[in-house]
């Protein structure tokens, strides 16, 4: 649809970064933090471990000083409940609520809002040990969790997301070191776990309406409209099934409190519907999510696939597609650019996942990730050109504008990342920040901050609350 006059972005609208605590902070053992998963996480060779990454942990100050420097009127990071509760329950580690305390403190002093994610791909090692998300003793230990970060930050942090992409850590757990090496493609156990997963955040959603009523709190997938590969019906039904295995079976579940009936049925076909307790669908039940908060990266492309042999997740990861046999096999979109890293971009798609996830739910929402992952390099006098990551981001940022204009309720934007820091799986020459972190994947150097061209570029964009695009 062609508009002849676009409407502004809102007023308060929030414009921001995000970072995830493992990715970011380092001090991996300091101050009472327990061990991770992703602490304990095998690292691809040549890549770097979540040991030091970006040292936020000793360096927000000096970032969030530059965040506002950039006019964020959001920052949305996530805290690392090991840090919180080392070992996943029991005694809680006051250093770790004062370093969250003093982040927040931090970023309100500049009118910054903080939007909290709870729990970012870093399960404590220690639930790990005991069967982590197939043991149904996490959902309560998620819930504790949860009344503790609601009793110590609710007075002050006002956007809560429960879960970063609950959908990746079930279809890419292998790839973003959240599965372990237990079963290759544990179908049957992964959708147990994705169900504990929708119990816990479920509970979490309650408790915080319950103890903080002037909080707003929602699920923060990673949601991309799925193309058929050609208009052929086979394909097109093929999208619809991707689309729910991928999408709407997280969202319908977090929204209406129900599973999507097209990616139940695909459960039963592979043996692996959850077992649901008694009691189970009331807990889903009534969560009324305040928002959704979503992670875009770009849109997928699946054909059909009538194969009754196994599936190949070899050459899968966020954004690329694999085969599951009988359902649906990814396709390339060769009407997309490519990045360096092999991801396709979709401005369009943004747009028209906005609209789908609108049109769904008719629920707020709010953009948590979007981002250009690339080789950056630091040329004379500290300069890094990064025009590449500056029209990404511009592209989508039009889109979002367009989307808006279409009547969705877009209140918020924070692309990743805020400042460089380390990929999940493609280690930390993958960068995504406004700002560079002089570092390599070994050589830790002076990790001196560096604004890159995409950091004025983003400022300007923010006081002009969208209007202005122009490098
Ligand atoms: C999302 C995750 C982030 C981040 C991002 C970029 O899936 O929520 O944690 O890592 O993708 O992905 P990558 O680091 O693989 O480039």
């Amino acid at each position: 649809m062609y508009h002849e006059k676009l409407k502004p972005f809102p007023k308060d609208f929030l414009w921001g970064a995000s970072t995830s605590a493992y990715q970011v902070e380092g001090a991996y053992n300091e101050d009472g933090k327990g061990l991770s998963v992703q602490d304990v996480a095998k690292h691809p060779e040549g890549t770097s471990d979540f040991n030091v990454t970006s040292d936020f942990y000793h360096h927000y100050k000096e970032d969030v000083k530059l965040f506002a420097e950039m006019g964020f009127k959001a920052f949305r990071f996530s805290i690392a409940w090991t840090r919180i509760l080392p070992n996943g329950t029991g005694e809680i580690n006051q250093k770790g609520i004062d370093f969250y305390n003093n982040l927040i403190n931090e970023l309100l002093s500049y009118n910054i809002e903080p939007i909290v994610t709870m729990y970012h791909f870093d399960l404590p090692y220690e639930l790990e040990k005991k069967g982590g998300w197939s043991n149904r003793e996490t959902i309560d230990a998620f819930e504790n969790y949860s009344k503790v970060l609601f009793e110590s930050f609710g007075d002050r942090v006002k956007y809560w997301l429960t879960i970063n992409e609950q959908n990746m850590m079930i279809l890419f757990g292998a790839v973003l070191g959240t599965v372990g090496e237990d079963g290759q493609d544990p179908a049957k156990k992964l959708y147990q776990q994705n169900h504990h997963m929708l119990l816990a955040q479920a509970k979490a959603m309650k408790l915080c309406h319950a103890m903080c009523p002037n909080c707003k709190i929602g699920p923060a997938p990673n949601i991309s409209s799925i193309y058929p590969a050609t208009s052929k019906p086979e394909d097109i039904l093929a999208a619809s099934n991707f689309s729910s295995i991928r999408n709407w079976l997280y969202l319908d579940a977090a929204v209406f409190g129900r599973y999507n009936s097209v990616a139940w049925s695909y459960m039963e076909k592979r043996g692996c519907a959850p077992i649901i307790e008694a009691g189970d669908m009331d807990i889903l039940k009534g969560t009324n999510p305040d928002f959704i908060a979503f992670n875009y990266y770009s849109t997928m492309t699946v054909a059909a696939n009538n194969e009754t042999g196994a599936n190949d997740k070899s050459k899968a990861d966020q954004q690329r597609a694999f085969k599951e046999a009988g359902v649906f096999e990814g396709a390339a979109n060769t009407n997309l650019e490519k990045t360096q890293f092999g991801w396709e971009i979709d401005p369009i798609g943004f747009r028209n996942t906005l609209r789908e996830i609108n049109e769904r739910y008719n629920l707020p929402l709010i953009v948590t990730e979007n981002g250009l992952g690339a080789y950056d390099t630091v040329e004379e006098n500290d300069t890094i050109n990064d025009d590449y990551r500056i029209d990404y981001l511009r592209k989508h940022v039009e889109q979002a504008q367009l989307g808006i204009t279409d009547g969705v309720k877009l209140f918020g934007y924070c692309p990743w990342s805020a400042i460089d820091l380390v990929s999940t799986h493609e280690g930390c020459k993958k960068r995504y920040g406004f700002i560079y972190v002089n570092r390599d994947e070994s050589d830790l150097k002076d990790l001196r901050r560096i604004k890159k061209k995409s950091f004025y570029w983003y400022k300007k964009v923010i006081s002009s609350n969208g209007e202005d695009l122009a490098e």
